[in-house]
């Protein structure tokens, strides 16, 4: 028995010193395969061999290492510079890369470094260490007359334009990388959708904790401490837990008012995978119970979001989602407290980037419509993330329950599975749908 515990530790140890520093980097979160990371530099828009893309990861501690970067790279690690150009037909990727420092590892852990492993894991032509960036540049500088740079907004341009030559014209790289990054792949959709699962689970978690918490940030510790649980990096963006009078405060992030106990709580927060985010609101009465004022404005924002949905098609455009959930609100009164957009890209960034233009497949966008009456303290919005289809639409949080009973069910702990409420809702059945507990 001694022999085979003494076996096994050697086993480990020896598999501990042999597995591969990287999958460390890997393990926490998944990054894109290398095939997809190909696929996204290969797609981006350089034509000429005298253009290069320059993405500076963020240069200091601590500093955050920019989407575009991440996007392209699949790397979370800070120090490196990706340049791509164009070179007869292909597009030839080069990535720098801080040399690999035991010291900083001893601090920080391991990160990326040059090798094989780097390469391997982005799929990167040539994988190079910082130092030789210089060289690089000296050696190309004469033949590049634009470089396209995305870099962070700390870092000043000049950094990077007086590496080259002053005729060299320096733009902005956000044209060529973010008409892009607006369209997911089914590997990001994979990824919204493991977010938004998580997202599920924190909203759930915080309805139930209403009815024990005093305070707003006891509701919002319950659900980012869910998120936490399953894996999220962090939030998404600054989680927005509002009661009463807060719920009208469109974004309230203090979160330390107090629960109104005969009023609504406003929840619009979201989990992250990896480096993508999602963005739900849910609101719920904090007595576990709707008075008849607030399931009525319940209603008209519930409907408003379902007409907001059956708007999203490819080639309709943001402001005619906005208008059919307006319509709506307006109809029935509260047009004066609708005062934001129903939707906004979503994706790495909370508010994605990209330019502003008609919806095409592979777009991610958030229906959120909402009434809020400060003089009755009474904010509602309900938001969920849609993917754009081929031919509509697919709601990509249709499994997190949002009609008002389902509300009242989260408050005592249970789950009402609805049907899409994206689809019309039968005539017969109109007040009652079939709702079943689990
Ligand atoms: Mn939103």
């Amino acid at each position: 028995m001694r022999w085979a515990e003494e076996g096994l530790r050697i086993l480990l140890l020896t598999l501990f010193l042999l597995s591969p520093g990287l999958s460390w980097i890997q393990a926490s979160e998944p990054i894109p395969p290398a095939t997809e990371l190909q696929q996204r530099r290969a797609q981006i828009g350089l034509v000429e061999s005298h253009e290069i893309l320059l993405v500076a990861a963020g240069g200091t501690e601590g500093e955050e290492v920019i989407r575009d970067y991440e996007y392209l790279t699949g790397l979370r690690s800070w120090g490196g510079v990706l340049i791509l150009r164009r070179d007869s037909g292909a597009v030839v990727s080069t990535l720098f890369l801080p040399a690999k420092d035991p010291g900083f590892e001893m601090w920080n852990g391991p990160r990326a470094f040059p090798g094989e492993e780097s390469r391997e894991l982005t799929g990167i032509d040539t994988v190079l260490p910082f130092a030789s960036l210089m060289d690089w540049t000296l050696k190309n500088k004469d033949q590049i007359k634009t470089v396209y740079l995305a870099k962070p907004g700390s870092q000043k341009q000049s950094l990077w334009s007086n590496m080259f030559s002053k005729e060299t014209e320096f733009l902005s790289a956000s044209r060529l990388i973010h008409s892009h990054r607006q369209i997911k792949s089914d590997w990001e959709v994979g990824q919204l959708k493991r977010a938004i699962e998580r997202t599920h689970e924190g909203l759930k978690a915080g309805a139930f904790n209403a009815k024990s918490s005093l305070y707003e940030y006891e509701v919002e510790a319950a659900i980012e401490g869910q998120f936490r649980r399953q894996g999220s990096p962090a939030p998404g963006f600054p989680s927005i837990v509002g009661s009463g009078p807060r719920s009208c405060i469109l974004h309230w992030q203090e979160n330390n008012g107090e629960l109104d106990r005969d009023g609504v709580l406003l929840m619009d927060v979201g989990a992250r995978s990896g480096a993508y985010t999602a963005d739900i609101t849910r609101t719920i009465p904090v007595s576990g119970k709707w008075n008849e004022r607030q399931l009525q404005i319940y209603a008209v924002v519930l409907e408003a979001q379902r007409e907001g949905i059956a708007a999203v098609k490819p080639g309709a455009t943001q402001r005619d989602v906005d208008s059919a959930a307006r319509r709506v609100i307006r109809k029935a009164g509260f047009g004066n407290y609708f005062p934001h957009g129903t939707s906004h890209h979503v994706g790495m960034n909370v508010h994605d980037v990209g330019p502003g233009r008609a919806l095409l497949p592979g777009m991610v966008i958030t229906v959120e419509p909402g009434i809020y009456i400060p003089e009755e303290n009474i904010g509602i919005r309900i938001e969920d993330m849609v993917l754009v289809t081929e031919d509509g639409c697919e709601v990509l949080s249709a499994a997190i329950p949002k009609s008002a009973k389902a509300m009242e069910a989260w408050c005592k702990g249970a789950e009402v599975v609805e049907p899409d409420l994206k689809k019309p809702t039968p005539k017969k059945s109109d007040s009652e749908s079939p709702q079943r507990l689990r």
